[in-house]
């Protein structure tokens, strides 16, 4: 099982989007093991999306995702980091396929609604900014033997 962090950006707040969004990875079959509301503070953006500091929409990107509080949110689930990155879909609303997160309800080449860790070193690194481990649950949906065959001690 993989920990990812999630976080619904200003815009998913402001569009009225979070039920929307969070429905869908609860449908899915994902574990929420933590969730809160927060803002993002100018330099926490700017460590989180440090790999971008030399580009040009580095200073926008900063802006927006301080700009208002956010949803974070920790998904447990096998392979979560690679499925919730294609839940999500393309980076730019515009590219995004219809069915992914951002290609049903963004259009933007910058507001897209979500952040997914997109490696198990950065979902890491990342839960571990946003939570404080006493605010990560650890419990056993009763579904979840419906979720997964787990029947033969394998999780498939
Ligand atoms: P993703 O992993 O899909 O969230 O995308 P990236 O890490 O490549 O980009 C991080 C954020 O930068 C995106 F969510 C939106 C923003 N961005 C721009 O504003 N302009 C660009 O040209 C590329 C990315």
């Amino acid at each position: 099982m993989e920990k990812t962090l999630v976080i619904l950006k200003p815009d998913t707040i402001q569009r009225r989007l979070i039920g929307k969004i969070i429905s869908r990875f609860e449908e899915k079959g994902f574990q929420i093991v933590g969730l809160k509301m927060t803002q993002i503070s100018e330099d926490m953006a700017k460590k989180h999306y440090a790999v971008h500091e030399n580009k040009d929409f580095f200073e926008p990107l900063v802006r927006y995702t301080s700009s208002a509080p956010v949803i974070v949110m920790v998904l447990k689930g096998k392979n979560a980091i690679e499925i919730v990155r294609k839940m999500m879909g393309a980076t730019f609303g515009s590219k995004a396929e219809p069915g992914t997160i951002r290609g049903d309800y963004a259009v933007s080449n910058r507001f897209n609604l979500i952040h997914g860790s997109d490696s198990p070193a950065s979902a890491e690194k990342e839960i571990g900014i946003f939570f404080d481990k006493k605010e990560l649950f650890e419990y056993n949906p009763t579904d979840l033997k419906w979720v997964y065959d787990m029947s033969t001690g394998d999780i498939i």
